[in-house]
């Protein structure tokens, strides 16, 4: 039988964190039912879901009756309730690279504030208005791309040994600056473009899930 699932999106569509989320649950390969709520979200919705999910936001995920909030509680969940081999893995299979993994995830989630300002995700999933950055934004675009250089080796489109989710959330902090035509090194912009290229993405990009 199908797992009953339902992922709660911004109707905007222009969560990056839901973002996360919707690829997961397409790379996993998992037929869910999508909902779409405004932000900010309104009464008495807030209420129900900071009572159901104790963290009232999106992206939301329901899985028979359990309520979680946080994009990356929600893809380690999917992760380890459908694991390999009966669904493609999110996390690297090694240690180390899982670490990193986790590590450059909870980087973009945590950093670079002036640059998701300045270049904000309507600017990849909507229309770019292209002005110049801060100093503050250019020195993150700086770290941004000296890190991403780190780990992505010319010609190579991931990470690690194989895709993982981590790739998704680099290559759409890359593709901030991709959409503000702020200049990076050629391999950066290929590998972002090359996960843009995927099924995954593509899905979420147009709005469509695969359906149960
Ligand atoms: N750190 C969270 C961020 C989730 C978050 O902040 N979601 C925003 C939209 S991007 C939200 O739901 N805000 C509630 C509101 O605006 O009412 C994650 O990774 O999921």
């Amino acid at each position: 039988m199908a797992p009953d699932l339902t992922l709660y999106a911004d109707s905007a569509w222009m969560s990056p964190w839901v973002f996360h989320a919707l690829v997961a649950l397409e790379e996993k390969q998992l037929a869910y039912k999508l909902e779409t709520i405004p932000l900010p979200i309104a009464e008495p919705l807030r209420s129900q879901l900071a009572d159901k999910a104790i963290l009232g936001k999106v992206p939301l995920l329901i899985h028979d009756g359990v309520w979680i909030t946080e994009s990356l509680a929600i893809s380690e969940y999917l992760a380890e309730r459908f694991p390999t081999p009966g669904n493609p893995r999110l996390f690297p299979a090694d240690l180390v690279e899982r670490a990193r993994a986790r590590q450059v995830m909870s980087w973009l989630r945590t950093s670079l504030m002036a640059l998701r300002n300045d270049r904000p995700t309507s600017g990849v999933f909507g229309h770019p208005t292209v002005r110049p950055l801060s100093d503050k934004a250019k020195a993150d675009a700086d770290e941004l791309v000296r890190v991403a250089s780190r780990l992505v080796a010319p010609g190579k489109t991931q990470m690690f040994a194989e895709w993982s989710i981590a790739d998704a959330d680099l290559a759409l902090c890359l593709m901030r600056m991709v959409a503000g035509q702020d200049h990076m090194p050629e391999h950066l912009v290929q590998y972002a473009l090359a996960q843009w290229d995927r099924r995954s993405i593509k899905r979420f990009l147009a709005h469509v899930p695969t359906t149960p």
